[in-house]
């Protein structure tokens, strides 16, 4: 059964297909769900899928992915509202913002719900890396200014980026459940 990924991002989407690919196609979809005023990605992720899985008429199940950039000199800005400040102040500026600053450390932090008729699981990654100038061609959003072991996860490809980022073990810990679920 196709899982439905209720996103407007096609980079989320590329590294859930590569990760996902030997368990279940991935369909995109894009539905407007309640952005839940909230801090916490987990409370944003599940209730997106939990109202979208019931909004559509379908038994296929659902996932959510919301995900931040959470840097340590800015106590943990933009972190809930990275999508935002990508949109209004922009990549670059938020490297700036933070090129004076000694400690360069931030995390990515990935919350995935996923959602079907039994009920709503959620999953987590993230990962520690330095804050750069931009560098590198692949990747979405902040990857550029994200260095992890030397390199940006805008210079690594989807394979790699998905070995060490917060969306590739979020995704392997949902895979792990998945597999052991529909064992069975
Ligand atoms: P949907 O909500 O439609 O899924 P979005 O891009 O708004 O798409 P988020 O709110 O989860 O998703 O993303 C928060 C911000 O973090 C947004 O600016 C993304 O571009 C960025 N982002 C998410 N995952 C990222 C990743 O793996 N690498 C770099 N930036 C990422
Ligand atoms: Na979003």
């Amino acid at each position: 059964m196709a899982i439905r990924f209720v996103t407007s991002n096609e980079g989320k989407v590329r590294e859930a297909r590569e990760y996902l690919a030997d368990i279940e196609p991935i369909e995109q979809i894009n539905y407007d769900y309640t952005e839940v005023q909230s801090d916490s990605l987990e409370e944003i992720a599940t209730h997106g899928a939990r109202e979208t899985f019931e909004a559509l008429s379908s038994d296929e199940p659902v996932i959510v992915d919301d995900t931040g950039l959470f840097i340590d000199s800015l106590e943990g800005f933009p972190g809930p509202y990275s999508a935002y400040v990508e949109d209004t102040v922009g990549v670059e500026r938020v490297w700036r913002l933070t090129s004076e600053e000694k400690n360069k450390r931030a995390r990515f932090r990935t919350v995935l719900a996923y959602a079907d008729e039994t009920g709503t699981e959620t999953f987590e990654g993230s990962v520690a890396g330095t804050l750069v100038a931009p560098r590198g061609e692949g990747g979405f959003g902040y990857d550029p200014i994200f260095e992890y072991n030397g390199e940006t996860l805008a210079e690594m490809d989807t394979e790699a980026k998905n070995a060490i980022s917060h969306r590739g073990r979020a995704l392997a810990e949902f895979a792990e459940w998945y597999g052991e679920r529909t064992d069975d």
